[in-house]
């Protein structure tokens, strides 16, 4: 059986509730913050990073946008990715969700990534709380267009990523109030047994 692994608090639970809203096929191992440094882990992934998944072959499949679409290929039904038209807006939202929305929380994270002294920091700081604002904004824009409970025009992988950022929005200044259907959202999200379960399986709590 292949197995995912996750670490608490990560965009690994994207993937992890993909896995429980599919009941798909996968061992989940929950590393302890700091085990994705260790050698045993860089083995599995050089990048130091979660998600990825090991497979009985040895072949390992990392990026979260990817490992959602090998899920919804290899485990879906329909609804999940495919749906042709749904499949080609939910690579749109989770290509979006991951390489803009994720990376724009890059700063907040690990500012010591992006300069040393602690003014540039909060500077560079700043500039992202200015750019998720923008993210959100249309984050819950596009939600609204949907006309819906979900993202996109049903249920789809998006749902599992974008709760993953009005998670994150709580450590940063902004507000999930300034954004009520995405605040809605993320309360529907929480009441959802396979989101439940992949909350417990990296020990986190509902926000
Ligand atoms: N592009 C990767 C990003 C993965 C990523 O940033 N993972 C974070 C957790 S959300 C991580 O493992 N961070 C630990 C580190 O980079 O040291 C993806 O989409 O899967």
């Amino acid at each position: 059986m292949p197995t995912l692994y996750t670490m608490p608090g990560t965009c690994a639970l994207s993937t992890n509730i993909a896995v429980a809203w599919l009941d798909a096929p996968l061992n989940v191992e929950n590393m302890a913050y700091g085990d994705h440094k260790k050698e045993a882990y860089l083995a599995i992934n050089p990048k130091g990073q979660v998600p990825a998944v090991a497979f009985e072959d040895g072949d390992v499949l990392t990026e979260a946008a990817a490992i959602l679409a090998w899920l919804g290929a290899e485990y879906g039904t329909e609804g999940y990715a495919r749906d042709k038209a749904l499949g080609r807006k939910e690579a749109e939202a989770l290509s979006y969700l991951t390489s803009e929305v994720h990376a724009a929380f890059g700063p907040h994270f690990a500012a010591r990534n992006f300069a040393s002294s602690k003014e540039a920091q909060d500077e560079v700081k700043a500039a992202a709380y200015d750019r998720l604002r923008g993210h959100f904004e249309r984050l819950e824009a596009n939600f609204n267009e949907s006309d819906g409970d979900w993202y996109l025009s049903e249920r789809s992988f998006a749902d599992a990523y974008l709760y993953v950022v009005t998670r994150w929005i709580e450590q940063t200044p902004l507000s999930i109030d300034d954004y009520p259907s995405l605040r809605a959202f993320r309360d529907r999200m929480q009441k959802d047994e396979g989101v439940r379960l992949a909350l417990a399986r990296q020990d986190m709590e509902p926000v």
